[in-house]
């Protein structure tokens, strides 16, 4: 009866830890793409040098679309090796900004490259910034294996079931802490999705700015 109730709590530690479930898309390699995220509506950006995209891009090291594994490749739109993928640094990040456009990340999608499994991240966040200083996580996975259960693999996450609704946010953000095995990291592909965030209109911010001026006009003659 203990030996059932252990198994029992094991089956549910495992099940708790697995908690950053995901969605594995197919097929393997560019056709698992959800296709047309932020950074990229219109899916027409060179794979090969930064023309084309919605957003500027920024990482901790490789800043490129080409002509190396560089980490701008994980917006390339193309899921495979070499100049398609972003290899092989340890602690590394890479984020997309969107000016002064802010989105709630609804979904997400991360694929990964050809390489071994060893070299996928095992401890990875996205996060969220308005100012490219302060940071905010919106996911984390951390777990022993990788999310990836094959090569050339795009797996979805989506706010609600994968991670809480975040906030609106500029800024996106993969930071990867550690590999499952070794010292390389390697990532495919990366798609931000999410609705735009209201804005205040001009017209809006005026009346606001005479409805304060009202408050302390009638504070004055009170
Ligand atoms: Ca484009
Ligand atoms: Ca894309
Ligand atoms: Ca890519
Ligand atoms: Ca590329």
């Amino acid at each position: 009866m203990s030996k059932l109730f252990l198994a029992l709590a094991i089956l549910v530690s495992v099940l708790g830890s697995s908690a950053e479930a995901a969605t594995i898309r197919a097929p393997l390699g560019n056709g698992g793409l959800v296709g047309g995220d932020l950074t990229d509506p219109e899916n027409n950006g060179d794979p090969e040098q930064n023309v084309g995209y919605n957003a500027t891009f920024r990482s901790s090291i490789e800043q490129g679309f080409g002509g190396g594994e560089y980490a701008f490749n994980v917006f390339d739109n193309q899921v495979g090796g070499g100049n398609d993928k972003w290899c092989c640094d340890t602690n590394v990040w890479v984020e997309a900004n969107f000016g002064t456009q802010r989105y709630t990340l609804t979904s997400f999608t991360a694929s990964s490259a050809n390489d071994v499994p060893e070299r996928d991240s095992n401890h990875w966040q996205i996060l969220g910034s308005n100012d490219g200083i302060n940071y905010t996580p919106i996911f984390t996975y951390n777990a022993t294996n990788s999310v990836w259960t094959n090569r050339l693999q795009t797996v979805q996450f989506f706010a609600g079931t994968d991670y809480l609704l975040p906030s609106a946010y500029s800024i996106f953000r993969y930071q990867s802490t550690s590999v499952v095995s070794g010292s390389m990291h390697q990532l495919a592909e990366l798609e931000f999705f999410g609705t735009p965030a209201q804005v205040p209109e001009p017209a809006s911010l005026l009346l606001m700015g005479l409805g304060a001026l009202g408050f302390a006009g009638r504070r004055k003659r009170a």
